[in-house]
């Protein structure tokens, strides 16, 4: 039987994705853990437990006591966070990671999911349909964290079979969390701001397009990644994937054409530096080719969804 466990499940994939595992494997067969017990109440619908990624015996302990069979480890800072405490952000990203790639070997787990982010990329990188094998530099402590990463979950399964399997997931547009500290997170907050009829100031600049992706398709994508028979993973790292890409002024026009009297203004920021470093837009050949992935909303589909069912589901709250 499969057993699920969540880690970081708080978070603004997490929020998202722990629900469709439910979905897919039942709520008894997931375990959704934060280290924020406040996120509790975003959990009624499964088991939730505090944990730290941090506290290897304590993922250990629950690995044995609940016959884990496949984590999802979701729990990182991610790029403007991580500038503002680098060691923290390396140590939570990747000693994190390290607790769970090990576990997984001690235990003999099926599956690890881990995400990682286009933000492997940096200012040398091609900057349009950047391919999978392209130069990456990147120039964030949280890129840094996933670059090295990848290359551990490539290590734990040529080295010890661990079957770990990863998304370099472009800024992920969500309604059902808030911002979580990304240099994309302005496309969360922008859709917020529409609904309650006030002014928006957005943190980059007009014309800065960024690879984004709605999170319904980032949580297909998962789903679809994790089902796949092994034999169809060829790539170890961690697959490019790729939505749509769109910069504030266009999310900004797709907007007012819902709410005309939206307006936006720009000040740009520390951000603007990070999102300078990353490609506008990713090429995910490899994904489709070997495990038929296929993006299912672009920038008008995910508004029209967002700001349809953002005010009843903040209403509901
Ligand atoms: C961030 N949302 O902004 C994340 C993402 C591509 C960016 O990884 O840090």
């Amino acid at each position: 039987m499969n057993k699920l466990l969540v880690i970081g499940a708080g978070g603004q994939l997490g929020s998202e994705l722990t629900k469709a595992l439910v979905n897919t494997h039942g709520s008894d067969a997931v375990i959704a853990t934060d280290f924020q017990e406040s996120v509790k109440s975003k959990f009624a619908y499964c088991r939730f437990k505090t944990l730290d990624v941090l506290d290897k015996d304590a993922i250990s302990n629950l690995i044995q006591a609940e016959k884990i069979t496949q984590i999802y480890h979701l729990a990182a800072i991610l790029s403007a966070n991580g500038e503002k405490n680098p060691v923290q952000a390396w140590d939570i990203n990747m000693k994190g990671l390290l607790n769970v790639l090990d576990l997984a070997k001690e235990f003999k787990l099926d599956k690890v999911f881990w995400p990682s982010s286009i933000a492997v990329f940096g200012p040398n990188s091609p900057k349009t349909n950047t391919p999978q094998d392209a130069f990456k530099n990147p120039t964030t402590v949280y890129g840094i964290s996933k670059l090295a990463g990848e290359h551990w979950c490539e290590y734990y399964y040529t080295t010890y079979g661990v079957d770990v399997r990863s998304l370099r997931f472009p800024g992920l547009i969500g309604y059902k969390s808030l911002p979580g500290g990304g240099t994309t997170d302005y496309a969360v907050d922008i859709y917020h701001k529409a609904i309650n009829e006030e002014p928006f100031t957005c943190f980059l600049q007009e014309d800065t397009a960024l690879p984004m992706m709605y999170m319904e398709d980032a949580v297909q994508a998962t789903l679809q990644l994790m089902a796949a028979p092994s034999s169809d993973i060829q790539i170890r790292t961690s697959y490019n994937l790729s939505g749509m890409s769109f910069s504030p002024q266009e999310i900004a026009e797709r907007i007012r054409s819902h709410y005309p009297e939206f307006s936006i203004q720009y000040a740009p920021d520390f951000r603007q530096k990070i999102a300078d470093s990353w490609p506008s837009s990713i090429n995910d050949d490899s994904a489709r080719n070997d495990w038929g992935w296929k993006a299912s909303f672009g920038l008008t589909e995910m508004t029209a969804e967002i700001l349809t069912k953002l005010p009843s589901y903040i209403h509901n709250l």
